[in-house]
């Protein structure tokens, strides 16, 4: 018999090294046996040492590529990665209205707010944080940014489980339904622990630190294992719980690919669906 799986959407840019970006939230909804749908919103030209640049894609552009496949196909969840440019984030958090897609609707929404690459390249243009803070948290059903991209957001440096107690606080602010502060950048500490919380349920995530140099994609790939589970009707927690054990196993068979960082690796799902 045929069955048409689940749907989730990716507004996010291209890696044309194939680790991170959409090519990551494809690999990823792929392997948890979800349809990947896809709004691009820049092309990178990078490898494994680093971005050498990037070019965005015209804004209507952007925009009709979500209309298209949410009017005809129909999205059970989306996510945002990388957006580039102030412009793009407006035009998508009013197109994400139109199609009925965030935390309002029945349509979860996480928003991955992508700053930088792990080398430090810039993937937003600087103005457009204020967007992303504005214009995407207020329509999430989770946001799920790293530790630097905590600091740029908020100002809260966090250094210790208090203070990313504080910076969660001080996320919810911006009108985001759920938030994840990512404990994996806290390198001393032993293990990776992930703060969860809507505001009344606080929720700590505890994982093993996995010594690694090849973690390209990481946060990428964490970001669309959740939006997977989202779109298969998982409520946030069991989503980031399911999440957090698929990235651990990928980071876990990460793989060394050209002479710098190698991306982590979702093919292990494919040799043992759940
Ligand atoms: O991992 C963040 C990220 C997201 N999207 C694109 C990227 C990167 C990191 O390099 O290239 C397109």
């Amino acid at each position: 018999m045929t069955v048409t799986p689940c749907t989730a959407l990716t507004i996010a840019g291209s890696d044309s090294g194939g680790g991170a970006g959409v090519q990551a939230d494809l690999r990823t909804f792929f392997a948890n046996g979800v349809h990947g749908l896809v709004a691009l919103t820049a092309v990178t030209v990078q490898n494994s040492l680093g971005v050498q640049g990037f070019s965005e894609i015209p804004v209507d552009v952007v925009t009709a590529q979500i209309k298209a496949v949410a009017e005809d196909m129909g999205v059970n969840a989306a996510k945002t990665g990388m957006l580039a440019t102030a412009e793009i984030i407006q035009a998508v958090a009013k197109t994400l209205d139109e199609v009925h897609i965030g935390r309002t609707t029945d349509t979860p929404f996480v928003v991955d707010p992508v700053a930088a690459s792990m080398t430090g390249h810039a993937l937003l243009r600087e103005e457009a944080l204020e967007a992303i803070r504005t214009e995407l948290f207020p329509r999430a059903t989770l946001i799920t940014p790293n530790l630097d991209e905590v600091r740029l957001l908020t100002g809260v440096s966090v250094t210790d489980t208090k203070s990313q107690h504080a910076a969660a606080e001080a996320l919810l602010e911006f009108g985001s339904q759920w938030v994840l502060v990512k404990g994996g950048h806290l390198y001393d500490a032993v293990d990776c622990v992930d703060l969860l919380t809507d505001g009344s349920a606080v929720i700590e995530l505890s994982g093993p630190r996995i010594d690694t140099e090849n973690t390209h994609g990481g946060g990428d790939t964490m970001a669309s294992a959740i939006t997977s589970s989202l779109a298969k009707g998982a409520d946030v927690p069991t989503a980031v719980a399911e999440a957090k054990r698929f990235i651990e196993r990928c980071v876990l068979e990460a793989y060394p690919l050209g002479a710098g960082v190698g991306p982590v690796s979702p093919f292990w799902r494919l040799a043992n669906p759940q």
